[in-house]
């Protein structure tokens, strides 16, 4: 009997989660820091351009949307796998990717570019990554992109899942370079990263929001007429204008002080992350509680 309740208050308790009477809410993944495109502010609540965007788009088609921070190539895996709706995460638009993914129409242009240490004075150019280690972020366009020239410049790689932890490894001096898409590299430069940009930026293409092709809401399609709208209604704007500005100096400080104070630091990314994390550890803590359930049952 008590097992019974406990069944079915397992049940009534996730219920919530997953139904909506009149909107229909979409799990959309993300990175975990990728500023200005997603990032967690002083209070821990995740803002940025595809933040905002992803939510004018879901209010002017008439849908909700549950952001959820779970690291690049984790966000796209979990799409993959059916787990969640959308990706919305400063996603290039490749040939690769359309050939998997439905892709929406183009929303912010971009392009791979490499970064040094704010103190080297050696590395000047491609040429200089003879023999050096480069840092790169699992499954981006950028890291493909390095991994494209990195016979030709014969540069050794390392990968990491986050931007964060890939340009730590160039600021101690573990790794010598790293690629990352300019205009994220731009905005943490601009607001106290202590690294470089070097050379022009390779072409990479443009950002889009990913949902899986057989998505039987056609999200993509929600998505792109969106964007029309949110781009007709200069929201688009506004929403960019919020957070390239016209870069004040208050505006930058502002910057300065939400992304250095919690996007810099392990402790940051945690606290960030803590209600995915536990999340995480309800369903296993759910699943391994049923599996105990059952083997008392059968035993
Ligand atoms: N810009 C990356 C890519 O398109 C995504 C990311 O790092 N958030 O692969």
């Amino acid at each position: 009997m008590g097992i019974l309740v406990l069944l079915v208050w397992l049940g009534c308790w996730q219920a919530p989660q997953t139904t909506q009477a009149a909107e229909k809410t979409y799990v959309i993944g993300t990175d975990v820091t990728y500023a200005p495109f997603e990032f967690a502010d002083k209070n821990n609540k995740y803002i940025g351009i595809d933040i905002d965007l992803m939510n004018a788009v879901a209010k002017a088609e008439g849908f909700k949307v549950q952001i959820k921070p779970l690291g690049f190539n984790a966000a796209v895996q979990a799409l993959e796998a059916r787990q969640i709706d959308g990706v919305i995460a400063g996603m290039t638009i490749t040939p690769e990717r359309q050939a998997k993914l439905a892709m929406s129409d183009p929303y912010y242009k971009s392009g791979a570019s490499m970064a040094v240490s704010a103190k080297n004075k050696s590395i000047k150019s491609l040429a200089d990554l003879r023999g050096k280690r480069v840092a790169l972020k699992t499954g981006t366009a950028a890291a493909d992109y390095a991994l494209r020239l990195k016979k030709k410049y014969g540069f050794t790689t390392v990968t990491f899942d986050d931007s964060n932890n890939m340009y730590d490894d160039v600021r101690t001096g573990n790794s010598d370079a790293c690629f990352d898409d300019l205009p994220v590299l731009q905005y943490a430069i601009a607001t106290g990263l202590d690294l470089k940009i070097i050379g022009k930026p390779g072409k990479t293409g443009s950002y889009g929001f990913a949902t899986n092709k057989d998505n039987p809401d056609h999200l993509d399609q929600k998505f792109n007429a969106g964007l029309k709208k949110v781009r007709a209604s200069g929201e688009y704007k506004k929403i960019v204008a919020k957070y390239l500005g016209n870069g004040s100096a208050a505006d930058q400080k502002a910057k300065n002080a939400a992304v250095q104070e919690n996007d810099r630091s392990f402790i940051g990314l945690l606290k960030a992350n803590w209600g995915t994390l536990m999340g995480g550890l309800q369903e296993t803590l759910i699943v391994t509680l049923i599996a105990i359930i059952l083997r008392q049952l059968s035993g």
